[in-house]
């Protein structure tokens, strides 16, 4: 588990990674955390993983890398995220999937945003630059409806409210109330975060996945539900 020094004055940034079966693009993704170009910037870095059950190495090849591992006693991308992020002790948390598609190596410059704009959540736009291959026309199209919905229900400008890499002030966002378990966490920390934080989107680069992809027609279906019912809420 992550701990925060009690003698250290620095703040603490967490690499934060969902993972199942990801061994194909584990290992490269956890190389390209640029930790020691945020530790010169005068914080703490921490990488973890947080693993739904993977079945193949995914676990064994985080720890060879020696960081954190937190295993989720339950599958489901946001279970894992919600019982992270409860457990994790720390100032700011940095997420993406463990599929090479996230561009973890401008951590700093998001970092820079975070602070310099007196952020406390930020959130990355993969249209901006989708590398070829990158996103299927079923993704895209399914991407966009979902963005468009959310956007319609909830009075917001996002451009894409289902991008899995964050920067956001842990303190802040343990005091959102996240509840849902499954994909449809991606758009609720999204529409949460806006409505109650100081929150902007940025641009990024999205490149192809490595290893296959967990999605599934039911999950944007589920996702599609979930952005109603949680209109009913806030
Ligand atoms: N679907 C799914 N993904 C999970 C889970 N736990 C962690 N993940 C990770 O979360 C990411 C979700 O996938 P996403 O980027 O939305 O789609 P994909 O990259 O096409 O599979 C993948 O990198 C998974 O490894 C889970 O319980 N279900
Ligand atoms: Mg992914």
């Amino acid at each position: 588990m992550v701990k925060n020094s009690k003698t250290s004055t620095k703040k603490k940034v967490i690499f934060l990674l969902p993972t199942l079966n990801e061994e194909e693009a584990i290992s490269r993704t956890i190389d390209k955390i640029p930790i020691e170009k945020v530790r010169s910037m005068g914080f703490e870095c921490e990488i973890a993983i947080v693993d739904g059950g993977s079945r193949d190495r995914t676990v064994e090849l985080a720890r060879l890398k020696k960081i954190t591992v937190i295993q989720s006693p339950k599958k489901g991308y946001g279970f894992q995220y919600i019982y992270a992020i409860s457990r994790l002790s720390g100032d700011i948390v940095i997420t993406g999937d463990a599929d090479a598609t996230y561009p973890l190596e401008i951590a700093p410059n998001i970092l820079d945003i975070l602070i310099k704009e007196n952020l406390d959540f930020i959130t990355t736009n993969r249209f901006a630059d989708l590398e070829k291959s990158s996103m299927s026309l079923s993704h895209y199209i399914g991407n966009k409806i979902l963005t468009l919905v959310g956007n319609l229900l909830f009075g917001l400008r996002l451009k894409d409210n289902q991008s899995g890499m964050w920067c956001f002030d842990l303190n802040k966002v343990k005091k959102l109330g996240l509840e849902n378990r499954d994909m449809a966490f991606s758009e609720e920390i999204k529409i949460r975060a806006f409505k109650k934080l100081k929150s902007k989107e940025i641009a990024i680069t999205y490149r192809p996945r490595v290893g296959k992809s967990k999605l599934n027609y039911l999950h944007a279906l589920k996702n599609f539900i979930f952005l109603f019912k949680l209109r009913l809420k806030i």
